[in-house]
């Protein structure tokens, strides 16, 4: 076999091995498969080898055209997945954050009609040339800070026309950039203006007519619900949730994020594959999450960002052995950021997790959230040669020197779409 591409000298190559048949929990979160002067060898897109470079050029043939990277100094980690992102919508709200810096809650901004109903009004009037333009910039910036696979859920449409015109230009963007994109139907994401005092009826043209036409057209994987005071209960959201299960969509819940519903109990009730946000679950939910092995993808961007400074209980998480997963949240209202970085770093200072906790969250972990773990997330044989080069000596630093992006080159199925810095693909 050709070797096509072979990275060598790494400071550190963090494989984060051993998690793809069920997520990382407890201590097994803290390990990361450090191998230290590591090398990877690359053929046809795909992981052959990795370990000592002895070994590792063995594994298949150097030719001519191989394409050799020095890591010297660098640290190697598998190209970070983002679960859960609201990716596909038109315009944004800096406006918003000037309200809420005069004292607005974001719930009462979208009980006023605002928030996500004013991305809704924005996103319904996009083209579909404007929502691939304005999308594409955000994964060309997931890109750049080392992402290489994100979830992206509609929910700006909140029609079957509108829903599908986003869920369309999702599957678009995978299409046409490299970025690997993995789609949740979320119709359950606001109540529409027009079905204002009716959340019932419009729970029933989610479950009568979005689910099954997204299911039939395979336009998405996953079903997700925004559990929320004033948006959609714990009842509503289980017949959605159990509607899109019949119909093959797997469970996701936005999950005790700003009101403690009991969202975390009814993940862990419908066997969602994830529960999102958590910053206000119970104790007792937390024990259902770890009994039922829910993933609890965590998003500490909305907490910085709304300003709350109520962090999830990560570490109760983690110890009860909840499997932890990390995501940006990317929407245009409570965390507009791609910086997977920075949200590392906030899990580290706001919630207590350590720098190989927050690594295993932000890899093996979050390919586990879209159910993909048997192809990415980590560095072994057999996987997708996703990879990324940061400029620093060794992991600890990702979550210690903060505020900077620290890739300096991205791999993409065995290609190189990210050097020094730039995009080259
Ligand atoms: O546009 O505000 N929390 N949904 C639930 C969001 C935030 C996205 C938004
Ligand atoms: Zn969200």
């Amino acid at each position: 076999m050709k070797i096509d591409l072979l990275i060598k000298n790494a400071n550190q190559v963090i494989t984060v091995a051993g998690g793809s048949e069920k997520p990382k929990t407890k201590q097994a979160m803290s390990d990361v498969g450090i191998i230290e002067q590591g090398a990877i060898a690359i053929s046809q897109g795909m992981i052959i080898a990795c370990g000592l470079y002895e070994e590792v050029v063995k594994s298949g043939v150097v030719t001519e055209e191989t394409i050799t990277i020095d890591a010297t100094g660098k640290t190697v980690l598998p190209g970070f997945v983002d679960p859960h992102t609201h990716l596909v919508f038109a315009g944004s709200r800096e406006n918003e954050l000037e309200m809420r810096l005069d004292g607005a809650a974001y719930l009462d901004i979208l009980e006023q009609g605002g928030g996500i109903l004013s991305t809704v009004r924005s996103t319904r009037l996009a083209s579909h040339d404007r929502l691939m333009t304005e999308s594409k910039k955000r994964l060309d910036q997931f890109l750049l800070h080392g992402v290489t696979t994100v979830e992206a859920k509609s929910g700006y449409g909140l029609t079957l026309e509108d829903e599908w015109k986003q869920l369309k230009v999702a599957r678009e963007l995978g299409n046409i950039h490299p970025l690997e994109i993995v789609s949740t139907f979320m119709g359950a994401h606001a109540i529409p203006e027009d079905y204002r005092g009716r959340t019932d009826d419009y729970v029933d043209l989610i479950i009568n007519e979005m689910i099954p036409f997204v299911a039939e057209t395979r336009l998405a994987e996953f079903c997700d619900v925004f559990c929320e005071k004033g948006v959609f209960s714990i009842e509503q959201s289980e017949r959605i949730l159990r509607a899109g299960q019949e119909h093959g969509l797997k469970a996701k819940i936005h999950a005790d994020e700003i009101v403690s519903l009991g969202g975390a109990e009814l993940a862990a009730k419908v066997g969602a594959i994830s529960a999102d946000h958590l910053l206000q679950a119970s104790e007792e939910g937390i024990m259902r999450l770890a009994e039922a092995g829910v993933i609890a993808v965590l998003l500490p961007g909305t907490a910085f960002f709304l300003m709350t400074n109520h962090y999830a209980k990560a570490r109760t998480m983690i110890d009860e052995g909840v499997p932890v997963a990390l995501s940006t949240d990317r929407n245009p209202g409570s965390s507009p950021t791609e910086s997977i970085q920075l949200i590392m770093n906030l899990a580290c200072l706001q919630m207590k997790m350590t720098p190989a906790e927050v690594i295993t969250a932000a890899t093996i972990n979050a390919a586990h959230a879209i159910d993909r773990a048997n192809q990415i997330g980590s560095i072994e044989v057999g996987k997708k040669a996703d990879i990324v080069i940061m400029d620093v000596p060794n992991y600890k630093h990702l979550t210690y020197h903060y505020g900077v992006n620290h890739v300096q080159t991205v791999i993409k199925n065995g290609v190189i779409v990210v050097d020094h810095q730039k995009l080259c693909y």
